[in-house]
């Protein structure tokens, strides 16, 4: 894959509705659209989904820039390189920054398949048509807030609803969520708000009929989420706690969960991704893709990868237009009841908008090579 000029985009882009969690609310996100050309018209695209703050990694936007131009693009520029999956063990010397190694690799891939002539799902090795889409609320201000969400989401057509949950935020709205929606496929994810000192109120979800819990305990935890599986019925989902291969291993023979949320950002690129779907698959573990609140170009990334057959259940990659008012790929991404289709074009499948880019752009770095 031969590398001319990489270019790092910097956005700053607005979301809609301001995204509550239990760690705090994110209402403003800055992202590089990595791009890469080959010298022959062709342009690998990658999105960078660390946040200003590390509150769910310790990873940053700031230390994002710092990885990719200090070390990871030079890194990459090193010697040549024939085929993306080589990026995962070429960053190896440089320990986690995964959402940095995850961004750069990502762009590789796209040019990669543009190359080829085929779908980035093709090359991955996807084999759904369509895939299956679920929403993440927020934490909302009142319950009645959260029901009528719920509601609009659920008549929108998404095939499961996740609700954000914390300490104070939990037994109440999830009876009222369930009352009203007894049959709708929930479930919660607590980001790490609680500790097994909390042991016998988290026994007390298992009466909402959830399909799972995502990370409850701490979150680089997998010993105390193994006790925790054993002592409630709920499936529990690993979200931050799996941030490579080995993590994913560890806690699947540990018995720390039943389910896995794949973030290609968190766990360093297309090819960990992969090598945890597949692992998992061999093991009977479920699988879905997880978000980061991504604008297009992640958007299509994760859609390209939920396109891998063990990527069973709905994920949390929504429609652009829940997001932002205005994405930065054509089209944006459209949810028609609770599916997205899969897109055959070139590389990702859509068109970066170009316009909207610039409109966003803050700040702008070339290399030559
Ligand atoms: O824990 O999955 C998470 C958003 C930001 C940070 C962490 C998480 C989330 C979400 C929303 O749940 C995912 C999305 O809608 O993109
Ligand atoms: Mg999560």
């Amino acid at each position: 894959v031969p590398i001319q000029k990489i270019t790092l985009h910097k956005l700053r882009m607005q979301m809609k509705n301001p995204f509550q969690t239990s760690f705090g609310t994110l209402q403003n996100k800055e992202l590089f659209i990595i791009e890469i050309e080959d010298g022959e018209g062709n342009h690998g695209y990658g999105e960078s989904v660390a946040f200003t703050e590390p509150w769910y990694t310790e990873e940053t936007v700031w230390t994002t820039e710092h990885m990719l131009i200090d070390f990871l693009i030079p890194l990459l520029m090193e010697k040549p390189i024939n085929h993306p999956r080589e990026i995962t063990e070429r960053f190896s010397v440089i320990r986690r920054n995964n959402m940095a190694k995850a961004s750069i690799e990502g762009a590789v891939w796209d040019l990669y398949a543009k190359r080829k002539g085929i779908s980035l799902s093709e090359a991955l090795g996807g084999s759904q048509q369509t895939i299956d889409v679920g929403i993440s609320l927020g934490i909302a201000p009142t319950t009645e807030e959260l029901l009528s969400r719920v509601q609009e989401k659920l008549d929108a057509g998404y095939k499961r609803v996740k609700l954000k949950i914390k300490p104070g935020f939990d037994i109440e709205p999830l009876t009222e969520v369930r009352k009203k929606f007894p049959t709708a496929q929930l479930m919660a994810d607590a980001n790490s708000a609680y500790t097994l000192d909390d042991l016998t109120h988290l026994k007390r979800l298992d009466a909402f009929n959830l399909m799972m819990i995502e990370q409850p305990l701490g979150h680089d935890d997998i010993v105390d989420h193994a006790f925790l599986q054993q002592a409630i019925h709920t499936p529990i989902c690993l979200d931050e706690s799996i941030n490579s291969f080995e993590d994913a291993r560890k806690a699947i023979e540990l018995g720390s969960c039943k389910v896995i949320n794949i973030k290609i950002g968190r766990v360093g690129g297309l090819t960990e991704a992969k090598r945890i779907h597949d692992y998992c698959a061999e093991k009977g573990i479920t699988v879905w893709c997880g978000g980061m609140l991504e604008a297009g170009v992640g958007r299509a990334h994760n859609i390209a990868l939920t396109s891998l057959p063990n990527f069973t259940v709905p994920g949390d990659t929504a429609a652009s237009a829940l997001y932002w008012d205005q994405d930065i790929i054509k089209p944006e991404v459209m949810v028609d009841n609770g599916e997205i289709t899969v897109p055959t074009g070139r590389g990702i499948g859509y068109d970066i908008d170009h316009e909207a880019m610039e409109k966003f752009t803050i700040a702008k770095k070339v290399f030559e090579f």
